[in-house]
């Protein structure tokens, strides 16, 4: 496997915040991935040359990050084979929902997979990355299963005060 399977890439910097837990998420589980700014408004020549050259550079799996009108993952996915796993960013206008609809709702023949908006689905865009390349990647497989099995001894049987 390339070393740096997964692109976590994001609209702005200021979606960093959010999508850091992603590449935490990616740190823990040993995978490799190179976190980059592409934005679907601002730089779309820089969106055009990463989603279409995406696949020859190696990676397998994209993760994208945006917020507001966020056009990025489906704009991605269209110029791609790669599987494109979209995180809703929080805005401060409409907390995030114009983010997921703008993700959730791709008409049908260009997929993106959405996840929650905010932190809880830049961890899960994570660990779905690494369920999918776990599924040719033994080595990966097992790290996610010990992730998981880690997480579940660590819920305490009663609350604390
Ligand atoms: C989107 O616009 C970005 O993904 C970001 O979430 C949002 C706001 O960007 P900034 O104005 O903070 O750069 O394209």
């Amino acid at each position: 496997m390339a070393t740096k399977p997964v692109a976590i890439i994001m609209g702005s910097q200021s979606d960093w915040t959010t999508m850091k837990h992603a590449a935490d998420t990616l740190d823990a589980l040993k995978i490799g991935y190179d976190a980059r700014i592409v934005s679907a408004h601002r730089t779309p020549k820089r969106l055009y040359e990463f989603a279409h050259g995406a696949r020859d550079a190696g990676f397998k799996v994209i993760i994208a990050g945006a917020g507001g009108a966020a056009h990025l993952p489906g704009m991605t996915a269209s110029m791609t084979p790669l599987p494109v796993l979209g995180v809703p960013v929080n805005t401060h206008a409409l907390e995030g929902k114009d983010s997921l609809l703008s993700i959730l709702q791709m008409p049908g023949g260009i997929p993106v997979g959405t996840l929650a908006i905010g932190k809880a689905g830049a961890i899960n865009a994570a660990l779905l990355a690494a369920a999918i390349l776990g599924l040719s990647d033994g080595k990966v497989a097992k790290r996610l299963d010990q992730w998981r099995t880690q997480q579940t001894k660590a819920v305490a049987k009663r609350p604390k005060d």
